[in-house]
């Protein structure tokens, strides 16, 4: 385990978190996952396509579809969300300290080109809960900006095995994933980048 985060505008980075024996367990434990609840490239009520491509684990899921955003129970395919790993939910027990555990686990991928524009985390019911990431297989360049739209922004390359909190201050604030470094890693066997986040959407 990292000695201790470092502290980016509120934003708790533990660089190297898991090891590469604790992040290999944790591609094994997601395979299941994914074999039950497949990625999906989601598209916004607009009908555009995001380049991410999506899934959930838990409670509850985060989608989007010409309908709109939102939580749903269950996978589009009409299968429940498989359960949260055991080794994720351990993560975010060690580094918030919380007796309440996250209902939903977004798992999103990135291959090559694929990007995440700055947005805020709003559809979850109480923001004072915080949302935990982790970064698995190549590295993403991270970007953080401010509560509101605009203004001065600081970026920071994620790499695999790294864990950030994001609680208080931080949990409104704009963020966004603007490339993949695409090879960086030899984690996923196709390559590219998984990130969990881990909320409380209730
Ligand atoms: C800051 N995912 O799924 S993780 C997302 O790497 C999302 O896939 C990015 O932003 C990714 O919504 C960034 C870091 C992250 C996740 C949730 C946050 C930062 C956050 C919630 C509030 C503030
Ligand atoms: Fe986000």
């Amino acid at each position: 385990m990292a000695a201790a985060p470092v502290d980016l505008r509120g934003f708790k980075i533990w660089k190297g978190y898991l090891d590469a024996a604790a992040q290999a367990e944790l591609v094994a434990a997601l395979r299941p996952v994914l074999k039950a609840a497949p990625l999906v490239r989601p598209v916004t009520r607009r009908g555009q396509s995001l380049s991410v491509r999506m899934t959930s684990a838990g409670e509850l899921g985060w989608i989007t579809d010409r309908r709109g955003y939102r939580y749903e129970p269950r996978h589009p395919s009409g299968v429940d969300w498989p359960a949260i790993p055991r080794q994720v939910l351990e993560i975010w027990d060690a580094v918030t300290g919380l007796d309440r555990r996250p209902d939903s686990c977004l798992i999103n991928y990135y291959e090559a080109e694929a990007k995440m524009g700055l947005h805020q985390d709003k559809d979850e019911a109480d923001f004072s809960w915080p949302v935990v990431s982790v970064s698995l297989g190549d590295d993403g360049l991270f970007r953080i900006g401010n509560t509101t739209r605009g203004g001065k922004t600081e970026s920071i390359w994620l790499n695999s095995g790294d864990v950030v909190v994001m609680g208080g201050e931080a949990r409104l604030t704009y963020h966004g994933i603007d490339r993949i470094r695409f090879g960086s890693s030899r984690l996923l066997p196709k390559g590219g980048r998984i990130n969990l986040t881990l909320r409380v959407a209730t």
